[in-house]
């Protein structure tokens, strides 16, 4: 493969190089496949296409002409609103089904059950405890902890009323909640009933589809994805600011390559206490190793990167680019965004394709079950098995040069003391300096990596770079926080080379990036929390609505990608995808998303393919938030402000 065609796949030499090398060996990449599904369906990337039921398929002709409706007589808003609201179900399970198995592994421990877990955030517990209404008191940290554990798991099959998370959003946005009608109950429930009105025959008025799925996303941003990153919190700590590195070249050729990639850190910090145990490092030795690297992909990357520091190997689309560096003895993996292809990677190569959870199996790949109750005995019997395929490796290694630096770690706990100091920890310089203009706004930019949105990470970065070029400080988590982290913007001198004078300014007084890791696809509900804290620290309006800020999701990809998109748009945020958008064929649902929506819940969807454009429509609607608060003129006296000062000093 010419290096040319690598660059049109990717935009970072390490995956690069690791693309031409598959090429050379053969190997099928997720960018091969891709061109093979070429052309893909136009009905089903409309959005016009329904399999509900066994009259169909049915197809709604997107020009206009026949046909224009389903067998069952269901319109082409009918079935894309459907579609939507599945998708949004999907996602929100995913999240939330990650969620009940920390509540779970929580509970257990705190009954004093399972052993290889502990609470490590005592802090945090009894904050969230007060979330609750758990009495604190003088009562033992067990008794709180068992209590929360059965409270928090009750959540998600809870039938009435409200769950105490969503009290941690804003008054005005419960009001609005409650007075639309999509305050979440449990989201099992939201769940069950998404699926239920989207069968054949039930919801046939898209707004009412569209209102359902704001319900479900809502219990999934504000109730299933914020419980699983409180309780991992709570038992694994909160992450702190963490320097670390990024990209393939984290790997080392001396030693036995570990990854582990998926999403749920049960799994991940047991794999980081084992490889770290001096056993399993002389076991390394034994085989002729020098030592053991741990590295991550996808979200469970981003959770040992925030608590552990643990480097990161790659996004999503560089899985299999992993494997065909012929030195990753074992990628280990659990639920979520992995690619039924590595296994067959693997073949041509050496390593061991080891899947962990009993929901997850993989045809061809070895399976070596993950249970809670003796969850480090399993982990190490895991970097075993990696231990002693180091002496198979067979065919060229090639592991990368390169790699970056990064600090992650930004909790939004993390945020408030950094910005406010540990002893007045507080939102306030960062509301004060979006007041004053110096922060144009928040720009959170999430999501996954397509081979529909190559070369690989160009999204991301082209967009990042350009918010915060107009002074947008970004918050990231995801995939798209590592794209940025490869490409060095996570790093404090980052602000000088890339920031407006503003931002930079900022971010050299407080020494932080000007885009921060937020952590992982669940914890998107940090960077909810984050805007409420905006919120209530005050002066920039009384909900998430008000506030001078954009979302957005340029390379998305998967079901929760949607989920969380929505549950933004349904907080108030405006929120901009790319690649392409799951009702585009239909058009008065997509006219609802993209305007209608917006006096119902505060917040909207768009769709602009090109991520500089984006990153522009993201500032506008932020310059139209700031004018609505009465901040137009910030940005002249931020001038004035700095010149003021330098005629001081
Ligand atoms: Fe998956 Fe969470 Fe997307 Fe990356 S970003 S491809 S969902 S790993 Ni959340
Ligand atoms: Fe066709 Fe209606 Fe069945 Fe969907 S539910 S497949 S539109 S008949």
């Amino acid at each position: 493969m010419s290096t040319k065609e690598a660059e049109c796949r990717a935009i970072d030499k390490a995956s690069q190089e690791l693309i031409a090398k598959a090429c050379d060996d053969c190997v099928e990449l997720s960018w091969d496949r891709y061109e093979k599904q070429q052309p893909q369906c136009g009905f089903g990337l409309l959005g016009l296409c329904c399999r509900h039921c066994s009259m169909g398929p049915c197809n709604i002709n997107p020009f206009g002409g026949e046909p224009q409706f389903g067998v069952c007589g269901a319109s082409a808003d009918t079935i894309a609103a459907r579609h939507f609201g599945r998708m949004t179900a999907a996602g929100a399970a995913a999240h939330s089904d990650h969620g009940r198995g920390v509540a779970e592994t929580f509970l257990a421990t705190a009954k004093g059950e399972i052993k290889d877990y502990a609470i490590k955030d005592e802090r945090k517990l009894y904050k969230f405890a007060m979330d609750f209404g758990i009495e604190i008191g003088d009562r033992d940290v067990k008794d709180i902890a068992v209590e929360l554990g059965e409270k928090a798991l009750a959540c998600f099959g809870n039938q009435e009323g409200e769950i105490p998370t969503v009290k941690l959003a804003p008054l005005k946005r419960q009001e609005l909640w409650r007075k639309q009608g999509i305050m979440p109950r449990g989201v099992d429930r939201e769940i069950v009933e998404m699926m239920h009105r989207t069968h054949i025959g039930v919801d046939m008025e898209y707004k009412n589809i569209i209102k359902h799925a704001s319900r479900t996303a809502i219990g999934d941003g504000w109730g299933g994805s914020m419980l699983a990153t409180e309780l991992q919190d709570i038992l694994f700590g909160t992450p702190e600011p963490v320097a670390s590195r990024v990209n393939l070249g984290v790997m080392e050729e001396e030693n036995v390559n570990i990854i582990v990639h998926g999403h749920e850190p049960l799994l991940s910090e047991m794999i980081v206490a084992a490889a770290q145990d001096p056993k399993m490092l002389a076991y390394a030795e034994e085989k002729g190793a020098k030592g053991i690297t741990l590295s991550g992909i996808c979200c469970t990357a981003n959770e040992i990167l925030m608590r552990h520091g643990i480097p990161i190997a790659g996004d999503f689309l560089q899985q299999e680019l992993a494997i065909a560096s012929g030195v990753c003895e074992a990628m280990i993996v659990d639920i979520q965004c992995i690619m039924q292809s590595l296994p067959i990677v693997a073949e041509c190569y050496h390593t061991r394709v080891l899947s962990t959870n009993e929901r997850g199996k993989i045809e061809g790949a070895e399976h070596i079950e993950f249970h809670e109750d003796h969850a480090l005995e399993i982990a190490k019997d895991i970097v075993k098995a990696a231990i002693e395929n180091f002496p198979n490796r067979k065919g060229n290694a090639c592991i990368p040069k390169d790699q970056m630096d990064l600090i992650g770690g930004f909790s939004h706990e993390t945020i408030n003391y950094l910005l406010g100091g540990t002893f007045r920890a507080s939102y306030r310089p960062l509301n004060d300096n979006i007041i004053n203009g110096r922060i144009r706004g928040i720009g959170g930019v999430v999501g996954c990596n397509n081979p529909r949105t190559s070369p690989l990470d160009s999204y991301h970065v082209r967009m990042v770079k350009e918010l915060i070029k107009h002074d947008v400080i970004v918050l990231q988590t995801g995939c798209s926080a590592i794209a940025c982290a490869k490409a060095g913007l996570m790093v404090p001198e980052a602000a000088l080379k890339y920031a407006g004078p503003g931002l930079a300014e900022v971010c050299e007084t407080v020494g932080i990036p000007p885009v921060l890791h937020m952590g992982s696809c669940v914890d998107n509900s940090r960077i909810l929390m984050a805007a409420a804290a905006v919120v209530k620290e005050g002066g920039l309006g009384d909900d998430i609505s008000d506030l001078p800020a954009a979302g957005a999701a340029p390379e998305w990809m998967s079901e929760k990608a949607i989920s969380i998109g929505h549950y933004f748009v349904a907080s108030g945020v405006y929120t901009v995808f790319s690649g392409s958008f799951p009702t585009l064929g239909a058009k008065k649902v997509t006219d609802y998303l993209f305007n209608g929506i917006e006096k119902d819940v505060g917040g909207k969807w768009a769709f602009e393919n090109d991520p500089v454009e984006a990153a522009h429509m993201m500032i506008a609607h932020i310059d139209s938030k700031r004018k609505e608060l009465g901040l137009d003129k910030g940005t002249e006296r931020v001038l004035m402000d700095m010149a003021d000062r330098r005629a001081l000093d």
